[in-house]
């Protein structure tokens, strides 16, 4: 009888990361924080957004949310359980700075020491993110992200979070998605503030990067060593309906103002011409300064990239439509006739289109098209309706989505991308925005009504890539 190891075929290996790749999930302050009255914390625009009638499906609010305020320990013991290394996780800039501007709340900064104290404890690596869109009421209502100021305002903030935590957190984002923040919280009008004013959209994009910008500045001139400072953005491929020259010019149009109106200032120090062009019957780029896309373009030390699914889009069908969204209209200034389509893949409960394809996609053109710093995906994940049953969460359809887009951001890695991390969105459910509690994004399930945390079988999933940093065999 033979002692030796148990012989193990190539399908029955892991398919791994290059060594030292980072594993972590992600979440968001108002997402997670609940305590909105507590600390000294002052208003968000989602505060005022989501206690608006008919903004957020079903009334839901961020008042409790996953009462992370109080339960955090719990919340780090969970990530320290699973094995991760990382926990991507979002200051409120009103716990912070209650009006957004002035001197620092204490009890506001003393939350975030103790969290990031209780990472350390744990062996967690902290990585911070700036802005995940709770700006300050008092911003919002001296013009919010349309006005300069508020870019400005911005950089103070970071100053004041880096000079506060920087001695133990060195991975530092500056924005999740300025595509939401500025696009649907100003066009679309689907997240806060929900304002519709194309010309003011267009403002907010230049000044998220403007702010982005003056806060890897401010925070470089103060930075410890071994300091990182990046940016998180949601890009998409965008697929044509139809091989029509039309649905090619849809595409350009979608791709423009989705990814590379961000890409190319970051990246190449300029906004993309047929961008512009396609923006000139709403609104000029007079709002732009000398010098700021330099300091927009300044040199990163990482990119996040947030990835969930592909667009699909066609040209307009009978003379101008708006791009469908719960308010009839879409985040594409320039360009609202454009037409969201799909080619029929399984869909999510988002219903947004599954296909992992797509993530090797961005990656590889990141890498191909723009002179890109290391890349970490900083989330990815998906909506399923779960189900409690004798308490587990049997979320088969997460535990798949999860497993594709892990051979996917492995393809990448072959093809030669420099990947060097991946955070699950989300650790907990969360209140998932303008969709409230409906969706849930978690690889923990949380019960609203107890608040009890219950890992799913997708939490088992990540704990075992991390555990063999890569794709674990199948079974
Ligand atoms: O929940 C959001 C998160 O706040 C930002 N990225 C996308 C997630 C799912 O919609």
């Amino acid at each position: 009888m033979s002692t030796g190891p148990t012989p193990t075929d190539a399908s029955s290996a892991a398919r791994t990361f290059p060594p030292g790749f980072l594993w972590g999930a992600a979440t968001a302050s108002y997402q997670i924080e609940g305590g909105v009255d507590e600390g000294g914390r002052g208003r968000s625009v989602w505060d005022t957004f989501s206690h608006e009638p008919g903004r957020v499906l079903g009334g839901d609010t961020g008042d409790v949310a996953c009462d992370h305020y109080h339960r955090w320990a719990e919340d780090l013991d969970l990530l320290r359980d699973l094995g991760l290394g990382a926990y991507r996780f979002s200051v409120a800039w009103p716990r912070v700075q209650p009006d957004g501007r002035g001197p620092a709340n204490p009890q506001g900064l003393a939350f975030y020491d103790r969290l990031v104290d209780g990472m350390l404890e744990r062996g967690l690596e902290p990585w911070l993110t700036l802005y995940h869109w709770d700006l300050p009421q008092a911003l919002e209502d001296a013009g919010g992200w349309p006005e300069r100021g508020t870019a400005e305002r911005f950089a103070d903030y970071a100053e004041i979070v880096h000079g506060a935590l920087g001695d133990r957190v060195h991975r530092w984002t500056t924005h999740n998605e300025p595509w939401c923040a500025s696009l649907l919280g100003y066009s679309a009008g689907v997240h806060a503030p929900g304002r519709q004013d194309d010309a003011a959209a267009v403002r907010a994009v230049h000044h998220l990067l403007l702010g982005h910008g003056l806060a890897v500045e401010r925070m470089r001139s103060a930075a410890h060593p071994d300091d990182r400072f990046g940016i998180v953005l949601n890009l998409q491929p965008v697929e044509p309906a139809t091989p029509s020259g039309a649905d090619a010019d849809a595409v350009r149009r979608v791709d423009g103002m989705h990814n590379r109106v961000f890409l190319d200032p970051l990246f190449r120090a300029a906004y993309p011409e047929d961008v512009v062009a396609d923006l000139a019957p709403v609104a000029d780029l007079a709002h732009v300064r000398d010098g700021d896309l330099q300091t927009i373009a300044r040199p990163l030390d990482f990119l996040g990239l947030n990835y969930y699914n592909p667009l699909v889009v066609g040209a307009p069908e009978g003379g101008p439509a708006h791009v469908p969204g719960p308010q009839g209209r879409g985040p594409y200034v320039g360009s609202h006739g454009v037409r969201m389509l799909d080619l029929g893949r399984p869909r999510t409960a988002m219903g947004w289109e599954v296909d992992p394809a797509g993530l090797t996609t961005i990656l590889t053109r990141l890498q191909r098209e723009y002179a890109v710093p290391p890349l970490y995906i900083t989330e990815n994940g998906a909506a399923y309706d779960d189900e409690v049953v004798e308490g587990k969460v049997h979320d088969a359809e997460r535990v798949s989505y999860l497993r594709a887009h892990l051979a996917a951001a492995l393809d990448a890695v072959d093809a030669g991308v420099d990947l060097r991390g991946y955070f699950a969105w989300s650790l907990l459910d969360n209140f998932e925005w303008a969709l409230g509690y409906s969706k849930r994004f978690g690889i923990v399930r949380v019960d609203y009504d107890t608040l009890e945390r219950t890992p799913k079988d997708s939490a088992a999933l990540w704990a075992s890539a991390a555990q063999v940093n890569g794709l674990p065999p199948a079974g």
